[in-house]
């Protein structure tokens, strides 16, 4: 079944100019990229994105880190997306990673793992509602 997934490409990665090697490989892997856009969020926003995190002991430092510089934002489609590019990208912890992901080649730590990625079909849907408007993905496709 044809589905959307929300990634991020990390502060850290985008510090070390590695958006044009992410998106190749994404693209690459047939992900068709619907939406883009660079930011840089604010706290609040940062917190409420990870508001289901936000008893796990490292939801401060986590929002913290996103709000540390720029980040992009996209939506992603492709068949089973949501589970095709979590194993796309690897395990949480880059060192667990497997070789040739996104998170091996690019992430340094648990935190600095590269990507942030849905975790599931209606959890993207939240995510992508709360960074792009139904018209710039119709728009897209
Ligand atoms: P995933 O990103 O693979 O879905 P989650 O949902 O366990 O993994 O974690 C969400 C985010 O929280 C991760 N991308 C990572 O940046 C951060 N994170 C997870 N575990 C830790 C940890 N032990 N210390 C610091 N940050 C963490």
């Amino acid at each position: 079944m044809i589905q959307q997934t929300l990634t991020i490409i990390k502060p850290e990665c985008v510090a070390k100019h590695h958006i044009g090697d992410i998106l190749q490989r994404i693209e690459k892997a047939d992900f068709k990229i619907l939406a883009i856009r660079m930011v840089r969020l604010q706290s609040q926003e940062a917190q409420q994105f990870y508001l289901i995190h936000k008893d796990r002991p490292f939801y401060q430092e986590l929002v913290q880190y996103m709000c540390s510089g720029k980040v992009v934002v996209m939506v992603l489609e492709k068949d089973n997306c949501v589970e095709a590019f979590r194993k796309f990208i690897g395990s949480t912890n880059p060192k667990d990673a497997a070789p040739g992901t996104i998170r091996k080649d690019f992430g340094t730590d648990i935190q600095n793992n590269c990507v942030h990625a849905s975790d599931s079909p209606e959890n993207a849907q939240k995510e992508i509602a709360f960074f792009f408007s139904a018209k710039e993905i119709i728009l897209n496709q």
